[in-house]
């Protein structure tokens, strides 16, 4: 082998689903990149992430500019894995030699919709369907016989992990017992708060996450699971928020997050490359910094530096990021080790010098001296 052969071998290989009539946004077959690991019981099924649209006029705007991102037919043969997806030990000590998963988002919908395309609908939205028919098929494949299979996801895809994580743990619970289910949401733990400025939504980037998920719910067909609905009835959207659905769930969720998120804070209409608007914007930006620290206080597993940025398990360089002098990848192996000795007879407390839950103490933006460099910078990491 030549280095390059055996990385293209490396290389995760598109499949698309058997089930046809489980379909992206523009009616196109979903499907999934497998890279196996014949030798490994761990399985990562990935969500991609890349916002969403909630009405006619967004979709078909969503549609004009990123076709991709609501249909199959010019997807790539083959994907390379980055991060917490990379088979090479020295980018991922956390996971390199698992069976890797990654599932295109294509249904624009959080990964929370039911709803096939027909006569008088446009578009479909199927994501929580697509989830479920590539755990199924997968199963065929070797996931019936895994150990663990974690759920990850980032941005919408992170929002994905929290609104599907206990429906697959229930579909596997009837389909192949004993495998553990257990999600990783990256920069998906979104507030609820309002917007520094208010703004319509005639465009996705400026409306606020509670409208848009309010639009979206109706839109998609979204169906939630079952104990955030009964707490929530008739006001699902609210199961879209972390820390209201993370008390609700039964599978471990372990949460990555930016105590500043640049999308969220795009939402709420902070622009901190712009012209700086004095203290008005410098406020919102602490309090929102306060309250992404105080919903977090009950959640048991995490990893939140105090930066302004947006995603990290994907990140080749997702290692150099520490917090207390611990990385994520590190932070996750301490969270698993943790489950798996947290039986019921043997209740020891976390491990010294192996913590699973660390969060930066200081709460202005960018002082931890590990964050990212600049904004911009960032996109060359994806
Ligand atoms: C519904 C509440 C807000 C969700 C925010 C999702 C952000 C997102 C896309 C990313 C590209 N930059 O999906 O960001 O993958």
């Amino acid at each position: 082998y030549t280095c390059s052969s055996q990385r293209v071998d490396q290389d995760m290989k598109l499949r698309f689903l058997k089930n046809v009539s489980v379909t992206c946004n523009d009616g196109s077959p979903a499907g999934y990149y497998l890279r196996e690991s014949k030798g490994s019981k761990r399985w990562l099924l990935f969500l991609e992430g890349g916002w969403y649209c909630f009405s006619k006029q967004t979709c078909d705007s969503r549609f004009r500019r990123t076709r991709t991102l609501m249909g199959s037919s010019k997807w790539p043969q083959t994907r390379r894995g980055t991060g917490i997806l990379s088979p090479q030990p020295e980018e991922n000590p956390y996971w390199w030699n698992a069976n890797m998963v990654l599932i295109p988002y294509c249904s624009s919908d959080v990964w929370s919709g039911t709803r096939p395309k027909t006569e008088n609908r446009d578009y479909a939205f199927m994501g929580s369907l697509i989830i479920k028919e590539v755990v199924n098929e997968l199963l065929m494949k070797g996931l019936d016989k895994a150990r663990v299979l974690l759920v990850a996801g980032r941005s919408a895809g992170g929002i994905g992990v929290l609104v599907n994580v206990d429906h697959i743990a229930q579909q596997l619970e009837t389909q192949a017992g004993g495998v553990k289910v257990r999600g990783l949401s990256d920069s998906g733990w979104v507030l609820d708060r309002t917007p520094y400025k208010p703004s319509d939504c005639q465009d996705v980037l400026s409306c606020s996450p509670v409208d848009a998920v309010k639009r979206g719910l109706r839109y998609w067909g979204t169906i939630m699971p079952e104990i955030c609905r009964q707490a929530h009835v008739g006001e699902e959207w609210n199961c879209f928020f972390g820390y209201k659905i993370y008390p609700t769930l039964k599978s471990p969720v372990f949460v990555a997050q930016w105590l500043f998120d640049l999308a969220q804070l795009m939402l709420f209409n902070i622009h901190l490359t712009g012209q700086p608007d004095g203290e008005g914007q410098w406020n919102y930006l602490q309090s929102l910094g306060h309250e992404m620290r105080s919903t977090l206080h009950h959640v048991s597993a995490m990893f939140v530096p105090s930066c302004v940025a947006h995603e990290l398990i994907t990140w080749t360089s997702w290692m150099d990021i520490q917090v207390k002098g611990t990385s994520l990848p590190k932070a996750l192996h301490c969270w698993e080790r943790s489950l798996n000795h947290n039986h019921p007879i043997n209740k020891s407390p976390p491990k010294r010098g192996c913590p699973s839950r660390v969060i930066d103490s200081c709460s202005w933006p960018h002082c931890n001296p590990t964050c990212p460099k600049i904004y911009d910078e960032q996109t060359g990491q994806e």
